[in-house]
Parts: structure tokens; C-alpha cells; sequence
């Protein structure tokens, strides 16, 4: 191959190749490293487009300068109406064992097979370049490349849907959204186009309990739970119907942030989950689920208080348990985000045999919406050709043609009887999928069912089932966001909801937003019931002291004790935790005995927001200059209002007092390695909620 002229070397355009882009010159060496166009002709300046004369007009001429342009001009792609901005990453998953009794879908029922997925995460109001930390829902979409074919379970991160039938999801999207005079506000639900639709769509408010719980503002979308919502049938061999609901539980835990932490993250990282996912995959610390089903048959159905095709209720795992089924590890990060995690198109009309559909009026809606937004996302019916999207089975039919064709099918036969290609695909009765026959049917009318009417008990018993500090949360979600509402009326209407699912909430509510005795009077379609408590839907009952996948963040200045910060690394590395250094500056601090350190972070860009826990170990002529510094004290401030753990070194005391920090049983004095130990086992716990009595959080 001819090697390139350096072109910084050419005489006549060397003064405009300084630099940066001159050394890009000197690396084309080879034909298939060159840069081209789309046709595939050489290019031979990409810094300078044609003109008459060194200071004359462009010419038209230039197809090298019209073809990049053009291009780039159509680089965005319309983004989802809904779940526009999301991070998605490849994985796998495992079935434990042989479900054949429940269903005929070969990737559940043989561990041997490693079945690749690509699993996107997503908020749901915001576009795609909005921040990560919205109080929102979170979107938990998976498509399995089963070796039958590609199934994608198209779930959220909380059980229960804001509406019953989907006629009514353009209104609940146009409500959320930005309100379309002003165009604001942007992945906000606090306003009053989203609660004026809640206020009249009484069906809303348990999902709304679940919104205004720590659910909406998890800690990593690696701690998110995930789950199908609608009930789904599982079929087996013999054509038996079992129904289901999926439940994605993670293993290291599950955990939120404290509102006052999203604020304030949605600032200083406004990417902080997508990086958290795409540094744990990168480290190779590989998010993990279980994949769960409630598995039941009709009479359990019909025994419940409720209807388990109405998609606003969930079943208690106390009343039906979850049955472990399989595992998922996330295990590598996209190569190009547009290409994978921008063009993959879910559907949860891609089933599998031995997975069927019930009559949930949502899940029949969402049946026809998916394919029909990707036509005019992805641009035609061939959005199945794009890589991520491709099965990873065998694929034969006669559609042909459309916008984007990437194949080149061969032949004259394009149908289906034939006889002139014998070898040509062939429907399959025994391998095909079959539709379960389901024998409910009656008229044709536009009513829902009296069993849909109960709209409140389980709003009820989500809020009832949560522990002392989720609850205050809740009461905290809820006057945040209705104290955004300028309507007084909307607000009224909404805290006559809300009091119809638990009169102390609505009561403390109103104190919290000095409406005392405001709530309208709503009566409800149906009279609610208490349902006992299931303890099963609180994150804080059923955590588990962990640092598995956490942060943990040391404030580190001149002077710092190297035998101090080894001894935290060590037992961050034991918990399974990541350690970052914050220095005053990111230039090296020095230790007592002169070793020095580069920090990851300077305290002006590592707010104590971005971890789970702080430690600080600053001592010298630096305290006199943190002191001063904003950064420095709000770190501390922010930590302790925040209930976080924080381990300090006597000599650390001045910014302590500096920043007012009272000393309690979780901030945590590290004199000796072993005192060093001991605050990373504390710090274990989360977060110290006997704080909370001091600050509200
Ligand atoms: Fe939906 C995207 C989840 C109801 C219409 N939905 C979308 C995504 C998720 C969900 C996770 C993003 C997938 C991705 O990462 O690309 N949607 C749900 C859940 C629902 C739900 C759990 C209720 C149980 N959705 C729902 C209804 C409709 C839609 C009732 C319409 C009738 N959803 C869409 C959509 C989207 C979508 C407009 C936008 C982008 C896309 O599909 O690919 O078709």
C-alpha cells in the first residue's frame, strides 16, 4: 500500500494543519485506514472545504463538503415519544432449571442454554437529553435472542400502571410531558397538566403512591427492581395456561436516593446513572438479576380482591410467592450507543411459544402501539435488520422490500403457497407459535369491568406497607409536587384522593403543604378495604447491610496518613465497593511519609451527592483553605443532612466544626486502621435514620 504524504508537510496547506489535526494526518498510512466518503473516494482535506480562491465563496461543487453535511444534518433519529432517555447494555441469562410443567419456551426450561440479551434502562417523561435523577419511572425493557426466536419483556421498575386501558395513554403522556404552551417543564410530573389528569382519573393513585415513594429516585439503575406488570400466561406442551407476572430482582440490593440528593445530583452529574452502569460493566462488576414469577391458575385468579387483568393492581407476595426461575448478568456495554441502545425496538408483542398474552386491556393496547412507533422512529417495517434488533435464530419469510432492505433476497419465489421452491419456508404446526383459546368473549361494548372499579385499597396497602421514614418520604414526594401546582383546585381534588387512601396521609399532607382540611370530598366507586400489610413492597424492610457496588468517597489534603487510606481501600475492596479519592485540587496530595497520591476527583467537581458514604481525612495548612470553600463544607454538610456515614480523622475536626457536624453514632472518628475498618462496616447500614429526627430528610 502507498503510504500517505504527511500533510502537515505539504507546502501549500501546511499553515492550516497545526496542531491536533496535523498529527491525525501523519497516522493515514494505509488504503483501508483512509477516509473516504460514502461512495468510498479518498478524501483528501477534511479540514477545508472547496472555494474560489483562499478567501473566496464555497462552491456547490464540493460533493466531500455536501455529503458530510448532509449526513450530520440527519444524524438524530425522531427519539421515543415515551422512555426517551435510556442506557442499555448485552448480557445473558441463565435458566436455574426445567419449567416445562409451566411452559414450552426452550430458554426457560434447560440451564445449559445461555440465552444473550440486551437490556435497556430508561426514565419515561423526559427527552433524551434530560437528566437521570428525575422523580420518574424507570423503564426495564429486555430482549432475549432466544433460540426460538426473540421475546422482549417490556417492564418498569414498579409493579402497577398509572391507567387501565391504553385509550387513555396519549392523555397520560400529553399530561406528564411538557405542557405544550410554555414547553416546561422537562421530565417533571410536578405540574398541573400531570396532576389535574390524576385528579380525574382516580385509577392513578396507587401507581401515584409508587411515584411518590423512593421507587422514583433509585440509587443505580443497577438496584432497580424490574417488573412485566400485566399478568402473561405461560403455556405448556400439552397447551395448559398458567398466568404470570414477571418479577427482575437485583442481586445486590435494592436503593434509593434521598430527593434532596437528586436535586442536587441532577446538577453535578446530570449522567449519573448511565455511568454508573457503563463503569460497574467496564470494572467488571456486572449487574446481576433473578428473574421471578408469581405463577397461578384461574381460581387463585378469581379468588382475589381484585382482577389480575386490571393493571393497576399487583399481587402481594404473601398472597402468591415468587417463584425463582433464572439469572441475568449485563456483562458488556454497548460499541456504539446509537447503533444499539438508540435503535433497539422493544415489543412486548414479541413472544415466544410457551409465553401468551392475557386480555389486560393495557397489555392489548401496548400489543399495537410498539411496531407502530418504531415505523416512524427507525423509518419502516426493516427496523428488524438493524443488528441489536436481529433475531439470533433462523429467520425465513416472504416479506420483501421496504424503505432500508439490507438483504438481497434470492429467487423468483416471493409467496407462500408454491410449488416452484420446494425448500422455501414452510409454516410449521408443531414448532409455530399457537395462541391459547381463550373462550371469554361476549359483546361488543365500551365498559370496563365492575371488578376494575376498587381504586383506592391498594394505594392503601402500598403505603401502609412501608416503613416510618419511606412514609415521611412519601408525605415529602407529595408536597413537593403538588406545591408546584398553581391550580388550588387540582390540588384539593388531588389531597380528596389521597384521603380516600389513608386519612393520615392525606392529613399530614395538607399540614405539609398548609392546606389543613383542604381535600375535597371524593366518593369512591368502590368502597376500599384494608388489605394486610406485605411487607415484601418496602426497599428499606428488606434491605441488607451492604456496600456491594457502592462508593465510597475520602477527602484526602497534604499531610494525610497513607497507613489510613490503605486500610479503607482494603475494606472497600472487601465489601465489593468502589474507592475514590478527593484531593483539594486533582494535583497529587502528599502523605505524612511523602508518598503522594493522585486524587480522582478535586472537592469542587465530588460533591458527597455522588457517593454512599464520605470520609474525610484532611489535616494541615489545606483545612484553613477548605474552610473557605463551599465545595468543602457542603461536602460534610450534604453528607450528614443526607444520613450518610462519615469517618473522620481527629486532625479532620476543624472542617467538621467549620461545617457545623455535630458528632453522632454515624460519624465515625478513624484513629487507627482498625478504627478505619470499623467505619467501613458501619457504613454497611446505608444510611443512619435516627438522624432524621434531627434533619429532615
Ligand atoms: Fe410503553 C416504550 C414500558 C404502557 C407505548 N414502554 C416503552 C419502554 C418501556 C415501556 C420500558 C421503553 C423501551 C425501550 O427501552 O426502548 N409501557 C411500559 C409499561 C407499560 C407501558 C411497563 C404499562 C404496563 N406503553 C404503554 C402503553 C402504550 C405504550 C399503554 C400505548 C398504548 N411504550 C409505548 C411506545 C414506546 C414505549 C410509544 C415508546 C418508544 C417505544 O415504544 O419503542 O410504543
Amino acid at each position: 500500500m502507498a503510504k500517505q504524504k504527511n500533510k502537515s508537510a505539504r507546502p501549500a496547506d501546511g499553515a492550516f494543519h497545526a496542531g491536533t489535526a496535523g498529527e491525525l494526518h501523519q497516522t493515514t498510512d494505509a488504503r483501508d485506514s483512509t477516509l473516504t466518503t460514502n461512495q468510498g473516494i479518498a478524501i483528501s482535506d477534511n479540514q477545508n472545504s472547496l472555494r474560489s480562491g483562499t478567501r473566496g465563496p464555497t462552491l456547490l461543487e464540493d460533493f466531500v463538503l455536501r455529503e458530510k453535511i448532509t449526513h450530520f444534518d440527519h444524524e438524530r433519529i425522531p427519539e421515543r415519544i415515551v422512555h426517551a432517555r435510556g442506557s442499555g447494555a448485552h448480557g445473558y441469562f441463565e435458566a436455574y432449571g426445567d419449567l416445562s410443567d409451566l411452559t414450552r419456551a426452550a430458554f426457560l426450561c434447560d440451564p445449559g442454554i445461555q440465552t444473550p440479551v440486551f437490556a435497556r434502562f430508561s426514565t419515561v417523561a423526559g427527552g433524551a437529553g434530560s437528566v437521570d435523577l428525575p422523580r420518574d419511572v424507570r423503564g426495564f425493557a429486555v430482549k432475549f435472542y432466544t433460540q426460538q426466536g426473540t421475546f422482549d419483556l417490556v417492564g418498569n421498575n414498579i409493579p402497577v400502571f398509572f391507567i387501565q386501558d391504553a385509550i387513555k395513554f396519549p392523555d397520560l403522556v400529553h399530561a406528564v410531558k411538557m405542557e405544550p404552551d410554555r414547553g416546561y417543564p422537562q421530565a417533571a410530573s410536578a405540574h398541573d397538566t400531570f396532576w389535574d389528569f390524576v385528579s380525574l382519573m382516580p385509577e392513578s393513585l396507587h401507581m401515584i403512591l409508587w411515584l411518590m415513594s423512593d421507587r422514583a429516585i433509585p440509587r443505580s439503575l443497577r438496584m432497580i427492581e424490574g417488573f412485566g406488570v400485566h399478568t402473561f400466561r405461560f403455556i405448556n406442551a400439552e397447551g395448559t395456561s398458567t398466568f404470570v407476572k414477571f418479577h427482575w430482582r437485583p442481586r445486590i440490593g435494592s436503593a434509593s436516593v434521598l430527593w434532596d440528593e437528586a436535586v442536587k445530583i441532577s446538577g453535578a452529574d446530570p449522567d449519573f446513572h448511565r455511568r454508573d452502569l457503563f463503569e460497574a460493566i467496564e470494572r467488571g462488576d456486572f449487574p446481576e438479576w433473578e428473574l421471578s414469577v408469581q405463577a397461578f391458575d384461574q381460581a387463585t385468579a378469581d379468588s382475589f380482591p381484585f382482577d389480575v387483568l386490571d393493571a393497576t393492581k399487583l399481587i402481594p407476595e404473601e398472597m402468591v410467592p415468587l417463584k425463582p426461575i433464572g439469572r441475568m448478568v449485563l456483562n458488556r456495554n454497548p460499541d456504539n450507543f446509537f447503533a444499539e441502545t438508540e435503535q433497539v425496538a422493544f415489543h412486548p408483542g414479541h413472544v415466544v411459544p410457551g409465553i401468551d398474552f392475557s386480555d389486560d386491556p393495557l397489555l392489548q393496547g401496548r400489543l399495537f402501539s410498539y411496531t407502530d412507533t418504531q415505523l416512524s422512529r427507525l423509518g419502516g417495517p426493516n427496523f428488524h435488520q438493524i443488528p441489536v434488533n436481529r433475531p439470533r435464530c433462523p429467520m425465513h419469510n416472504f416479506q420483501r422490500d421496504a424503505l432500508m432492505q439490507m438483504e438481497v433476497p434470492k429467487g423468483r419465489v416471493n409467496y407462500e403457497p408454491n410449488s416452484l421452491a420446494p425448500d422455501s419456508p414452510r409454516e410449521n404446526p408443531d414448532a409455530g407459535f399457537v395462541t391459547y383459546p381463550d373462550t371469554d368473549s361476549g359483546d361488543k361494548v365500551r365498559v370496563r369491568s365492575e371488578t376494575f372499579m376498587d381504586h383506592y385499597s391498594q394505594a392503601r396497602l402500598f403505603f401502609r406497607s412501608m416503613t416510618a421514614p419511606e412514609q415521611d418520604h412519601i408525605v415529602n414526594a407529595f408536597a413537593f409536587e403538588l406545591g408546584k401546582v398553581e391550580t388550588p383546585d387540582v390540588r384539593c381534588r388531588v389531597l380528596g384522593h389521597v384521603k380516600n387512601v389513608d386519612a393520615e396521609l392525606c392529613d399530614r399532607v395538607e399540614q405539609a403543604l398548609g392546606m389543613p382540611g383542604q381535600a375535597y370530598t371524593i366518593p369512591p366507586a368502590r368502597e376500599p378495604i384494608d388489605m394486610a400489610p406485605s411487607p415484601a413492597l418496602s426497599l428499606l424492610a428488606k434491605a441488607q447491610p451492604t456496600l456491594v457496588g457502592r462508593k465510597i468517597g475520602v477527602l484526602v489534603s497534604d499531610g494525610f496518613e497513607m497507613a489510613l487510606l490503605e486500610q479503607l481501600q482494603a475494606s472497600a475492596e472487601a465489601e465489593g465497593a468502589v474507592l475514590q479519592v478527593i484531593g483539594p485540587t486533582i494535583g497529587k496530595v502528599k502523605s505524612s511519609g511523602k508518598e503522594t497520591v493522585t486524587p480522582d476527583h478535586a472537592i469542587a467537581a465530588a460533591p458527597s451527592v455522588l457517593f454512599d458514604t464520605v470520609a474525610v481525612a484532611v489535616c494541615g495548612p489545606d483545612i484553613e483553605a477548605l474552610k473557605g470553600q463551599a465545595a468543602a463544607l457542603n461536602f460534610l454538610r450534604d453528607a450528614y443532612a443526607h444520613l450518610k456515614f462519615i469517618g473522620f480523622t481527629a486532625t479532620s475536626m476543624p472542617l467538621l466544626e467549620a461545617a457545623g457536624i455535630a458528632v453522632d453514632d454515624a460519624v465515625i472518628e478513624m484513629d487507627s486502621r482498625a478504627d478505619a475498618a470499623a467505619y467501613v462496616e458501619a457504613a454497611k447500614e446505608g444510611r443512619f435514620w435516627p438522624r432524621a429526627k434531627v434533619i429532615k430528610a
